[in-house]
């Protein structure tokens, strides 16, 4: 099937340069994703945008670019509940990729089954109402409460301003929970506001939740770095995801987020995000968490 992308849609960086940050051995980018592609996985009838395609060797050799060992696989909205782009790149990564699904109620055990031994071990609930259709809240704890048996964790989407809201249902959840993208903070509010603070106490108060610290390029208002050669980018998200990383050393996750969906005024060079990194994890043992120790316990444990 041949698909048009969604108007000003930008394709992902395709000459990303070499990070000069040295990510440590065995570091895993744990958010990221496959599109199609199309003409092989068609992508679902219910999506609010139509990608280019991004296949699993081109996500494989940025890995490799960018000095990662291990990637951890996120099913985007635009191929629905159909996970066979994923587990098809997960079954294709030689161990070397880990997965999140996204399931529906309907969804057998043994489809469960069969999604684990690819590799899956988390399903993605999403609250970002521009990308899904709501789903009943009582269907996704149920879906948390068959995923918790085979030691999955959920991963939640949402924006700062839907947190309170949210707030009663995340706590009754009984697995894991991982953030994306610190729950979108407004990084132009003070990262010690009534809005992010009460992001870190969800996090204080809930031993079970831990966040990607990801996305600087979506968060950001200063935007990349001035043409002159700068490494040092998206400034203004620095602060908000240096405090959650030293707060919450043992609970924090790092990824590209390529092909970087839905951006509309710039697409980030993946080697620049690598750069990010040492200013919001500053020592080496918070980077060893940050890229190996922490997403080694989540996603192979038995390593
Ligand atoms: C991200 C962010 C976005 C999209 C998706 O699955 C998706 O479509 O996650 C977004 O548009 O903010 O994590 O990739």
């Amino acid at each position: 099937m041949q698909f048009e992308k969604t108007p000003g849609w930008l394709d992902w960086y395709a000459n990303p340069s070499k990070p000069q940050f040295r990510v440590p051995p065995g570091s895993v980018d744990a958010h990221c994703h496959v599109f199609g592609p199309g003409a092989e996985f068609p992508f679902a009838r219910e999506r609010k945008y139509t990608p280019c395609d991004a296949s699993k060797a081109q996500l494989f050799a940025l890995r490799d670019h960018l000095g990662f060992a291990r990637n951890v696989i996120v099913q985007a909205t635009c191929h629905g509940a159909d996970n066979r782009a994923l587990v098809d790149a997960l079954k294709s990564s030689q161990g070397r990729a880990r997965g999140v699904a996204t399931v529906k109620r309907s969804v057998s055990d043994g489809e469960l089954q069969e999604l684990h031994d690819a590799g899956v071990r988390g399903v993605r609930f999403n609250f970002v109402k521009r990308l899904v259709d709501f789903t009943p809240k009582d269907e996704l704890l149920e879906i948390a409460g068959r995923i918790a048996k085979f030691g999955w964790h959920v991963v939640i989407y949402f924006e700062a301003v839907d947190l309170p809201e949210l707030w009663d249902f995340f706590t009754a959840l009984p697995t894991t929970v991982v953030v994306d993208h610190m729950g979108r903070p407004d990084v132009r509010k003070p990262v010690d506001g009534p809005e992010f603070e009460l992001f870190v106490k969800f996090m204080r108060e809930n031993a079970n939740v831990w966040s990607k610290v990801s996305c600087p390029e979506r968060l950001s208002v200063s935007g990349p770095p001035a043409l002159n050669g700068e490494r040092n980018a998206y400034r203004d998200v620095v602060p908000f995801a240096r405090r959650i990383v030293e707060t919450f050393p043992d609970r924090v996750l790092w990824g590209t987020d390529w092909p970087h969906p839905n951006l509309k005024d710039h697409m980030p060079d993946d080697g620049l995000l690598v750069d990010f990194i040492p200013y919001i994890a500053t020592t080496p043992e918070l980077q060893r968490k940050l890229l190996a120790d922490n997403p080694m316990r989540l996603y192979w444990p038995e390593e």
